[in-house]
């Protein structure tokens, strides 16, 4: 099977990668580079594909084709087995390969082959034979060992901490750790190393808080293991009694406003807070530290949940929490509509900043967000555009050695439907003389002029009165000037132009 599917790959590789790409574990396609300058000749095949040799369905690699001259290289081709990888899943730039892999149940080989081509010499060629795991593969999945269950005081810190493996030779990449039950307690520190720092909340009856850690490999394995606190009562203090009120429906794009009640029985609240739980970081909460708070119902395209979660502390340091779920019911959205979107000034030099400016409208009223990029012809120098999500940005010019026509497009979004229109304008070299302004109004598409840059969509036979007489009522610049502009282009002189 492995070599029906390697012998897809085309049959311009050698035998030498061949016989490498078979195997299991241990097979190396290539001996690894030793650079030597001692050694008289190059070793045979100093080209070697490197990077994880196992995987977890569905983890992402990047395969690197590393050589013992710094990758010199006229071209890079790669080969991989199209039956198991869809080109959407694969990434190719250069020496490297980038690439998702499948979802297996069983192991799957998939073969990569490379071929570097330096001009002059014979091309040379690499393979890795990468298998794919079932993403819960007991005997792939990093060992985890956790710290005992245990018991604490209420109020006191605690560090869980987990040491965690990665096997056959890969290296642990992430942990995560996360409460799965119990009253909440405080984050001290980062939940992403192999130690945890949490303060236990204060309880009123003795309370049992699981925490589960997630550590991933290098080769997208990953194991969980839990973790029992057991929080002891111990302090005499009545616990705050809070609300976050009962669930709510919002339509989107509409004020939310939240309600939330806390008292104490032997003391006072002294602070509250409400916070969005989940992954709608654009939520901004208004008076988020007050019980009585409001957020806006962001735009969506389907009918969404937002958890809202209200903590109240007394004046002995305990805290209770609320949730409360908004189901955002999305409405009819209508696409936003651009008013206008132009480049001032359309005619650039070498190394002038311009401002990009753009205005639109909702038709439901929703809060617009606006993005200009530069579609660049090839070679083209780029345009340092300001990162911002405004109508009016400013972008600066390359230093450009000749004239030049930019393009952008400008995107307008409402969050679900976004609108796109194209805008160019013209860079002339700074050496380039400039058309004088009335030879413009003659020759408008000439370059440096302001319609310079739409000269590939208007048709030049639009402007040929003008061309013989500006000042002629055939000329459409005519009906846009006033007499002294006309008098002006009849008879240019400082007389005549002075009060134009
Ligand atoms: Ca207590
Ligand atoms: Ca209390
Ligand atoms: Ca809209």
């Amino acid at each position: 099977m492995c070599m029906n599917s390697f012998l897809k790959l085309g049959g311009i590789f050698l035998l030498s990668g061949l016989l490498g790409a078979c195997g299991g574990d241990s097979v190396s396609t290539t001996q690894p580079v030793t650079q030597s300058p001692d050694t008289e000749t190059p070793p045979a095949s100093a080209l070697e594909i490197v990077g994880n040799r196992e995987v977890a369905s569905g983890s992402a690699h990047t395969l690197r084709a590393l050589t013992d001259d710094n990758g010199v290289a006229t071209s890079w081709s790669w080969q991989f087995d199209r039956s198991l990888l869809s080109d959407e899943n694969v990434e190719v730039d250069g020496d490297r390969l980038s690439y998702t892999a499948p979802d297996v149940n069983n192991p799957t080989t998939i073969n990569f082959a490379v071929q570097r081509n330096v001009s002059g010499q014979s091309p040379q060629t690499a393979s890795l034979a990468v298998v794919v795991f079932a993403l819960d593969d007991a005997t792939k999945r990093p060992i985890l060992e956790l710290s005992d269950d245990l018991s604490a005081d209420e109020g006191t810190d605690v560090l869980l901490s987990v040491s965690a493996a990665a096997r056959q030779g890969r290296s642990i990449r992430s942990i995560a750790w996360q409460q799965l039950s119990g009253p909440a307690a405080q984050h001290l520190g980062a939940n992403d190393q192999d130690t945890f720092s949490i303060r236990l909340p204060q309880v009123d009856t003795e309370q049992t808080l699981r925490f589960a850690v997630q550590a991933q490999d290098s080769g997208g394995f990953s194991a969980s293991a839990e973790v029992a606190v057991r929080v002891l009562n111990i302090i005499d203090n009545t616990l705050p009694v809070v609300s976050a009120g009962a669930d709510q429906e919002s339509a989107a794009n509409s004020t939310v406003n939240l309600h939330g009640s806390a008292t104490d029985a032997d003391g006072e609240i002294v602070s509250v807070l409400w916070e969005e739980l989940g992954q709608d970081t654009n939520i901004t909460i208004n008076q988020a530290d007050s019980l009585s708070a409001s957020f806006m119902a962001p735009n969506v395209s389907e009918d969404r949940d937002v958890v809202l979660r209200l903590t109240a502390t007394d004046n002995d340091g305990a805290s209770r929490s609320d949730t409360i779920v908004v189901r955002i019911i999305a409405t009819p959205n209508d696409a936003p509509e651009i008013s206008s979107a132009y480049v001032d000034p359309g005619v650039a030099y070498s190394g002038e900043t311009v401002q990009l400016i753009a205005t639109g409208q909702d038709p439901d009223g929703n809060a617009l967000s606006f993005n200009w990029q530069q579609i660049p012809t090839q070679d083209q120098a780029l345009l340092t555009i300001e990162q911002d999500e405004s109508g009016n940005i400013s972008a600066s010019l390359p230093t450009l050695s000749k004239n030049e026509n930019f393009v952008l497009v400008l995107s307008v979004s409402d969050g679900i439907s976004t609108v796109s229109r194209e805008v160019g304008f013209q860079g002339v070299a700074s050496f380039a003389a400039a058309p004088n302004p009335l030879s413009c109004l003659s020759q408008p598409l000439q370059a440096g002029c302001p319609l310079a840059a739409l000269a590939p969509i208007l048709d030049p036979n639009s402007f040929s009165a003008c061309a013989t007489d500006p000042a002629s009522s055939d000329c459409i610049f005519t009906q846009l000037a006033g007499p002294a502009v006309l008098a002006c282009i009849d008879n240019p002189g400082p007389q005549t132009c002075a009060t134009a």
